[in-house]
């Protein structure tokens, strides 16, 4: 950890008691000089961090920006997700940056944030809003050990941690629509976007995207997304901690992926499969040039959809974009 990021945690873990300059200068083995103006660079950036003969140096007010050390100092010793943080004002897209990253050799767990990009991706080719300091926009580098036709339940496994930790840390109704998107109160809050490297038998790395809408308000979505986009501000009314919000999410996906890779994906499956809203109903996918129809049954060991067809057939689809038509109601994409 940095220094800035040990001081955000010790004065985090020290509250309204507050921690001396000399505690702290013991405990990161650095001179109070020099505390002091780690301090001082930390006030410039938005950090109300106050100081007092009695109760030394308080924590009382952190900036709704993002900053890594901030999210760092938030994680609780991240073993893979997370260990690496940075974040950019701007780029094109993160997982382009962690593409690069990967080639270049970057270690497993490294998760970038952009502020805004400027060429954010969703599947097939399809853009992502990414509006500037509105939302979550990052990537995280995964060299997961599963092989190339296990790679659904990464989606699976971590759209299942989004939206369990949003629906415990923010009580919103979260629920997932199979691949990869998360719903709240029938509006789409959450992309993600899995790109992967992969040899015959054996996954290289994988750029895992995930896109979050989090202060946007309803007239920011361009015109097209207003009737099927949300935010978490506008589920919740107020203002969302965006770094907090970050730190509960990568702890999330952290205790998501060793579940993934081992024998208790099924118990992950089980707990996907009650949030996904697709299970149940008549749908029709649309992938590539095929068109499948009929009652989504369920998921595979892998996160294949399983698709009753209306002959009985059982056919499984492994990506697309699904359109559900709920009883008697008009279709839904
Ligand atoms: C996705 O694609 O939902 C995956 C989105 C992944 C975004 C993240 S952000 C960080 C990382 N870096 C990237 O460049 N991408 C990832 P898909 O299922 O294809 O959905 C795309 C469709 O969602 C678009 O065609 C729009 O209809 C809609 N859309 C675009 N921006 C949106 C937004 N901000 N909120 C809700 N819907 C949006």
């Amino acid at each position: 950890m940095t220094t800035d990021a040990q001081i955000l945690a010790a004065l985090r873990e020290a509250g309204e008691n507050g921690i001396a300059g000399t505690e702290l200068s013991r405990r990161l083995g650095v001179s109070r000089a020099a505390i002091w103006a780690r301090i001082d660079e930390l006030r410039t950036v938005g950090f109300r961090i106050e100081a007092s003969p009695h109760a030394g140096y308080r924590l009382f007010e952190s900036p709704n920006r993002l900053f890594a050390d901030d999210i760092l100092s938030r994680l609780k010793q991240p073993r893979a997700i997370g260990r690496d943080i940075r974040v950019f004002r701007e780029t094109k897209s993160t997982n382009d940056l962690i593409e690069r990253m990967a080639r270049d050799g970057a270690e497993e767990g490294i998760v970038v944030f952009a502020e805004k990009q400027t060429a954010g991706k969703g599947r097939l080719g399809r853009v992502w809003e990414s509006p500037a300091e509105k939302g979550l926009w990052f990537s995280i580098l995964l060299r997961p050990k599963l092989r190339p036709l296990e790679a659904g339940r990464l989606t699976i496994g971590f759209s299942n941690a989004i939206a369990q930790t949003l629906r415990r840390e923010y009580q919103v109704d979260a629920r997932i629509k199979w691949p990869n998107d998360i719903f709240v109160n029938g509006r789409k809050l959450c992309g993600i976007l899995t790109e992967m490297s992969a040899e015959i038998d054996s996954l290289n790395h994988v750029a895992l995207g995930i896109g979050i809408n989090v202060n946007i308000d309803a007239n920011d979505f361009p015109p097209e997304l207003r009737s099927i986009a949300t935010s978490l501000k506008i589920e919740r009314r107020q203002e969302i901690d965006r770094p907090q919000l970050s730190a509960a999410l990568l702890q999330g996906l952290e205790a998501a992926y060793p579940r993934i890779q081992g024998p208790s994906f099924r118990d992950v499956r089980r707990e996907w499969a009650e949030l996904c809203e697709t299970i149940g109903q008549e749908v029709t996918v649309y992938c590539g040039q095929r068109t499948i129809s009929g009652s989504a049954e369920s998921i595979d060991e892998d996160g294949g959809l399983l698709i009753r067809g209306p002959y009985g057939a059982l056919e499984r689809v492994i990506g697309g974009d699904v359109t559900t038509k709920p009883q008697g109601g008009r279709a839904r994409t």
